[in-house]
């Protein structure tokens, strides 16, 4: 059996699209207690009643028999964030909020009373608002240090409860959503390359500050990069396409090559000189990047991309987008399904860091109908989800043969929550059904999909039981 014996098998969510409770406890506003819509919608001003975020899936109330559910599949980690925004309302406190640290205190508790390891994203898509109106949110360097508060404050109250760590959800989407990502005001139309880059060398320095502070403060966890992973294939053998690929995946590997090697690559720096770039970088930056590198690599898998140098049909992605590939079938949503992607990103990405590897988000986005289970309660017979995940699983199983150090996989969503790009609640991911309706109704009930069982058959037989 491929699958070795202490592997992580799990779930993830990030905090924004579960708690709810936005306003509880003294958690000060977020960038998406402003975001409606999602990244194609509007910033509104205030929060509004249409913001499905807000309530979310009241995980904030309810994450005892969320946590319950998940051991009951058998989960051996559970990945989450913290809301910055519970610990320092603004960002810019003074001192840190007791009730939203008690509230993760529990929640780890309540995690390791089932023997479930806690994997915690230190920042997802959940910049407080006001580093983001009063700020611009990471082009500012004064970031850093708000950051870093954030991160001594959490690894002083947790180290001895979580022991694997990730600095930045995603870090290369920056490029493509500035707000969402980071936390950055200014409309991307008008935002300068000279600005977004050095946003991304902000979120660089603290990933590398939160690297040393870990290892200084809890020696024996862990703490990784996450990449927003999409394979981009040439959509013809026509070398002017391979090279067009070739400079496209450079935009997503440079966040990679910083954190595992220490030092910008030449084709940024190429990049850089021949867009007028200049980034600033601070006294003791360059070394922080060269001796604090990232122990492991996590990323989330949903889709590839093509790309040729000519152009071609646009099709929908996950926040980064490219040329339908025409070998392939999409989700409801439009994300191509491409199982042997994920082999194929594991290979790579293991060929060119050599660190373990983390799968923290994968999944399919679908419509799911609550129908009567015959026993007298309700489930969803979503058979395309078990065939996406077990697909994509016995790709893991050919990395795994191939050699690669993959440590563990959590889904994405494990529970139906709101939805990041998008802030709707039909588009579901989960195990667990959650009755939340588009306008907000709904009694929050959860229930057992039939994916439910058939992942903690996954989990128990260690994987012996998918179907090649
Ligand atoms: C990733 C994000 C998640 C998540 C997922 C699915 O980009 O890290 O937060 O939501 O994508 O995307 P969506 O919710 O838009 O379907």
């Amino acid at each position: 059996m491929a699958f070795p014996k202490d592997f992580l098998w799990g779930g993830a969510v990030a905090v924004n699209q579960v708690e709810g409770a936005y306003n509880e406890d003294g958690k000060g506003l977020d960038i998406r207690d402003v975001m409606p819509h999602g990244i194609k919608g509007e910033v509104t001003a205030e929060p509004t009643p249409d913001n499905l975020s807000l309530r979310a899936i009241d995980f904030y109330h309810r994450y005892k028999d969320d946590v319950k559910l998940f051991a009951e599949m058998g989960f051996k980690v559970f990945r989450t964030s913290i809301a910055w925004s519970r610990i320092f309302p603004n960002g810019d406190d003074a001192e840190p909020n007791e009730a939203g640290l008690n509230f993760y205190d529990d929640l780890f508790d309540e995690l390791h009373s089932y023997g479930i390891e806690p994997l915690v994203t230190i920042s997802h898509y959940e910049t407080p608002l006001n580093l983001a109106r009063k700020y611009d949110g990471w082009v500012n360097h004064a970031l850093i240090g708000f950051y870093e508060k954030f991160v001594r404050t959490i690894f002083a109250r947790y180290k001895d409860k979580v022991k694997l760590w990730l600095t930045f959800n995603e870090i290369n989407s920056v490029l493509h959503s500035p707000f969402m990502s980071g936390g950055i005001s200014t409309p991307k139309e008008k935002l300068s390359l000279q600005d977004l880059y050095q946003a991304c060398h902000h979120e660089l320095v603290a990933s590398a500050l939160a690297t040393k502070i870990t290892h200084e403060m809890i020696p024996d966890a862990k703490v990784g990069c996450m990449i927003l992973a999409m394979p981009i294939y040439p959509l013809t053998p026509n070398p002017d396409d391979v090279i067009k690929v070739m400079k496209e995946d450079h935009f997503n590997d440079f966040f990679g090559d910083v954190h595992c090697r220490g030092i910008y690559p030449g084709y940024m720096k190429r990049y850089f000189r021949e867009n007028n770039i200049s980034i600033k970088f601070a006294d003791g930056e360059e070394e922080l990047l060269k001796n604090h590198t990232v122990d492991f690599v996590l990323f989330s898998y949903y889709m590839s991309i093509c790309e040729a140098a000519s152009g071609g049909v646009k099709g929908e992605g996950n926040l980064l987008g490219g040329i339908e590939n025409p070998h392939l079938q999409k989700s409801e949503w439009g994300w191509a399904i491409d199982p042997q992607g994920l082999r194929f990103v594991l290979n790579k990405f293991y060929d060119r860091w050599q660190k373990p590897i983390f799968i923290v988000e994968n999944g399919l986005g679908a419509n799911d109908e609550l129908v009567d289970d015959g026993n007298g309660g309700k489930t969803v017979n979503d058979a395309y989800r078990i065939n996406y995940l077990n697909d994509h699983l016995v790709q893991v199983e050919e990395a795994i043969l191939d050699g690669v150090p993959v440590m563990s996989y959590t889904t994405w969503g494990c529970i139906d929550c709101v939805s990041a790009s998008t802030a709707e609640i039909k588009k579901r991911y989960g195990f667990i059904y959650v009755d939340l309706n588009s306008d907000g109704t709904g009694t929050l009930n959860r229930y057992r999909k039939k994916s439910f069982n058939w992942y903690k058959d996954i989990i128990s037989s260690n994987g012996a039981n998918l179907k090649k």
